[in-house]
């Protein structure tokens, strides 16, 4: 449950939020396979209750664990994730079950009816025995409190029931039969470990029939916001499987924002408190930071500060340091407002401009050239080493992956014009930030380096970008 069994070669996920089944399947077969992309994050899979105005956050209320909801039907989520898999693009699934919905959401996805109101949850089945008694989440320094009670009025499961085990292991198994590679736990933190640990213990082993080796257990990563100063922390969690390291999140936005300086990232990691490489699940943004939901939202970079938003992804992206998931947004205004729809309830698909960007109400920051070039750059890194760490006392810093990758970052209000180590072997290389390699040229710039591993690297201060990168797979 600690490696998210990707396919060799392959590094990054993102998470296509709110997207359908069967654009998400093209999208695999278009572009995250072609782009190197290992796997995917969807939207919760399991009926939901549905709730005027159809804001997002009706998917974190179910009322059943039948797969359909406004992404798809079960079906069709069998077909994309064939067809993930099919590209080497693997699936993991947002999965809640710490509670139902809450008091006066009723009616499914699915055309199921149930009555929070008295806890009766028919298409499942779940009834008020199935429930902690009613109590309001007041106090995060009660553990108690936060796994007993109900966040927001979501009507809180007792995972230590048997029967509710079972329903979730049922829940979870027939996600593992359809091929998916591992899950988000949502809400991780509002229930007991030791009741997890039994579930966990007794989800089956990843599907070979869709290419997992014999024995490979589901990659876990569980939402646990731990940004110190509460009763629960993430260690309580990180034997488990990973964490969503919302540290991460905080401390790289603050950076890229200007707050904190470059040169302090070169001890990027645990030493900044965030857990274990193998435990994190990092992220510059997620559905909930990005929009004020949860916590840590002041400093969170979005798509909605481009230019220090992708910084940000660079570094995530070129640093070996956990296991990164790229957020893929839909425009927002509102921090309620749902995904695009075609009539107010249907959601829209993606439509893509010839530089492959989205429009039609989605951004698609994975298919921003500098984001999906860092993609590529990981997956051209591997498992090379941090090395030949630059810089400037300030806001310039450069490093590189072994021989295979090296980046430079610009944050200072002034130019970065310097002769670096790169690392890498002697030739023309075509910066894959402000273009990218075709053919035999580079569209963006292109950086010499010389047999001695050197090259002159500039990066004015009013360039668009404040990276610039470089890669074997890249090289003229
Ligand atoms: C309202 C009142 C309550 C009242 C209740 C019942 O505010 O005081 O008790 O009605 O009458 C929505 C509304 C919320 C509403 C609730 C119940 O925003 O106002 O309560 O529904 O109808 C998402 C959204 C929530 C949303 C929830 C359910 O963020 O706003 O609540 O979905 O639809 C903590 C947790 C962490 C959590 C984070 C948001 O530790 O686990 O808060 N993050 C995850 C998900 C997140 C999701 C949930 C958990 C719940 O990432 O997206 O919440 O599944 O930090
Ligand atoms: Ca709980």
């Amino acid at each position: 449950q600690f490696s998210p069994n990707y396919k060799d070669g392959r590094n990054g996920m993102v998470h296509l939020f709110e997207w359908k089944w069967d654009d998400i399947a093209a999208e695999c077969e278009n572009f995250l396979g072609p782009y190197g992309f290992a796997g995917l994050q969807v939207s919760p899979v399991n009926e939901n209750a549905v709730i005027g105005g159809r804001p997002w956050w009706e998917r974190y209320q179910p009322i059943s664990y039948k797969l359909t909801t406004r992404s798809g039907n079960e079906q069709q989520f069998a077909s994309m994730v064939k067809r993930c898999n099919a590209v080497g693009v693997r699936t993991y699934v947002d999965v809640v079950f710490n509670h139902m919905s809450a008091n006066g959401n009723s009616r499914g996805t699915a055309g199921s009816q149930a009555d929070p109101g008295s806890k009766s949850f028919p298409a499942v089945p779940f009834s008020t025995l199935d429930f902690n008694p009613t109590c309001s989440i007041t106090n995060y320094n009660d553990p108690k409190n936060i796994r007993n009670c109900e966040l927001v009025g979501l009507r809180d499961l007792n995972q230590g029931n048997s029967w509710v085990r079972d329903k979730i292991v049922d829940f979870l198994n027939h996600l593992v039969d359809l091929g998916v590679a591992g899950f988000r736990v949502d809400a991780a933190k509002h229930m007991w470990p030791a009741d997890l640990a039994v579930i966990y213990g007794r989800v089956k082993n990843l599907n070979t029939a869709h290419g997992f080796n014999a024995g490979a257990k589901p990659y876990i990563f569980q939402e646990v916001i731990d940004l110190g100063g509460e009763a629960i922390s993430k260690s309580e969690y990180t034997g488990l499987g990973a964490v969503t390291e919302f540290r991460h999140s905080d401390s790289i936005g603050k950076v890229f924002r200007g707050k904190d300086q470059l040169r302090y990232l070169v001890n990027w990691g645990t030493a900044w408190g965030f857990a274990a490489s193998d435990r994190s699940l990092v992220f510059v943004d997620n559905h909930d930071n990005q929009r004020g939901h949860g916590a840590g939202g002041a400093d969170v970079l979005t798509y909605k500060v481009p230019k220090q938003y992708k910084m940000a992804s660079a570094f995530m992206l070129a640093h070996p340091f956990g296991t990164p998931r790229v957020m893929s947004s839909f425009a927002f205004s509102d921090t309620d407002q749902g995904p695009p729809t075609s009539d107010g309830s249907n959601i829209a698909s993606p439509r893509f401009n010839s530089d492959m960007s989205c429009n039609n109400g989605w951004v698609c920051e994975h298919r921003w050239r500098q984001i999906y070039n860092m993609v590529g750059f990981r997956n051209a890194a591997a498992n090379a080493q941090l090395q030949n760490w630059w810089d400037n006392g300030k806001n310039q810093i450069a490093f590189s992956r072994g021989n295979r990758a090296f980046v430079a970052f610009n944050n200072d209000g002034y130019d970065l014009s310097s002769s670096l180590q790169t690392g890498l072997p002697a030739g023309t290389y075509c910066d894959v930030i402000s273009g990218s390699k075709s053919g035999s040229s580079c569209t963006g710039k292109s950086v010499v380096v010389g047999s001695d591993g050197r090259a002159n690297i500039s990066i004015r201060q009013n360039e668009q970008d404040g990276v610039l990168a470089i890669h074997v797979n890249a090289k003229l």
